[in-house]
């Protein structure tokens, strides 16, 4: 299938809605165009700033306007990112992702860090990813220019639903930031998150967003919230699993050659949910007992599953 760009969001409700196993069926088709369909990405993720985040997102445990029990660290040293790039490293990672929480990245000490952590990570030959919230222009370079593989910055849900979930910013200004790195010449990570009380509807807006892009984003992490006490959204209604499913197998029809990452929340999924996942074409994945501030399953527990279900994890280019 050719890549397309110029999809309705009509369209794509007729194929969000499609009877699920033919959704199932024509997502695995399309995935199998393109990658090996055993094969799974192994990423891991780092915080490298943790809480105090001046911004209001509703299911951020790392936000400062909530009491979630993160507490605030101070950036992490050029060495604790070395070693944990190596350890993930030896463990298998071909892609290695630094998270801070900041509202936006700033010039200056802090910054001038992070480039030299870039730069430590992709001289181990891995890819390296980082999350820092807002950038300009001349940061991007600076980042790219360090040897930055992707930047991840989320859309998290459709435009009409994104002011339930956060105040403090608009829509508009995480496009512009994804622009300015797809300017630099980085790869864009941008997905989102689902089980924050969205309608399909709005599944079905914030992947339009993403299929529209030219060219698409080279990977859509695609989040289940992780529900954390003090958060607003901490006692969110659970998501029908089935939706995830649907929202992974869209992905992967819409935007074919991208990765589509089953991150945050697969502690809350079933075996049997996760492997239906794979089969809607997610192809990567965090491991590790850690996420940025929240659990993610034990190391012997991924690789049962991966055994269980027969994936491999992809190999170092
Ligand atoms: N502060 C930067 C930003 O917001 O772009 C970078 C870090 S932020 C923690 C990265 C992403 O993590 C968010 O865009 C959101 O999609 C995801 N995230 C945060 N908290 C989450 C949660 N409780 N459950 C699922 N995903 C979450
Ligand atoms: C993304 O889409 N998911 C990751 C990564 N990008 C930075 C973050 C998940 C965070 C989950 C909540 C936590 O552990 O704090
Ligand atoms: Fe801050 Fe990012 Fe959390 Fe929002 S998601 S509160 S911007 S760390």
């Amino acid at each position: 299938m050719e890549l397309r760009y110029d999809w309705t969001r009509e369209e794509i409700r007729s194929i969000y809605n499609c009877p699920l196993l033919d959704l199932v069926f024509e997502a695995q088709r399309a995935h199998r165009q393109r990658h090996t369909s055993s094969e799974v990405q192994l990423c891991r993720l780092l915080s490298i700033k943790t809480g105090g985040c001046p911004e209001d997102c509703a299911y951020c445990p790392q936000s400062a306007r909530y009491d979630a029990g993160v507490s605030n660290g101070a950036l992490l040293s050029l060495e604790e990112v070395r070693q944990a790039a190596e350890r993930a490293r030896a463990e298998g990672a071909t892609r290695f992702c630094m998270g801070a929480a900041w509202r936006e990245a700033r010039n200056g000490r802090d910054f001038d860090h992070v480039l030299e952590m870039v730069r430590a990570v992709a001289s181990l030959r891995m890819e390296v990813c980082c999350t820092l919230g807002m950038l300009t222009d001349d940061q991007a370079r600076r980042l790219a220019e360090a040897g930055l593989t992707a930047y991840n910055h989320n859309l998290d849900t459709s435009p009409e639903y994104y002011g339930r979930i956060i105040t403090t910013r608009r829509y508009e200004d995480r496009l512009r930031t994804l622009e300015r790195v797809r300017r630099a010449g980085i790869a864009v990570c941008c997905g989102g998150i689902v089980g924050l009380g969205e309608s399909d509807e709005d599944r079905v807006g914030l992947l339009h967003q993403l299929a529209r892009m030219k060219p698409h984003p080279e990977s859509v992490p695609i989040n289940v919230l992780v529900r954390v006490k003090g958060t607003p959204l901490g006692e969110a209604e659970e998501l029908d699993p089935l939706a995830l499913v649907r929202t992974i197998a869209t992905a992967r029809l819409l935007m074919p050659a991208a990765r589509v990452r089953l991150s945050a929340g697969r502690r809350s999924l079933t075996r049997e949910t996760a492997a239906l996942c794979f089969l809607a074409g997610a192809n990567s994945i965090f491991f590790g007992e850690k996420l940025l501030t929240t659990p993610n399953p034990a190391r012997d527990e991924d690789e049962m599953l991966f055994h269980d279900l027969g994936l491999t994890e992809t190999n170092r280019a």
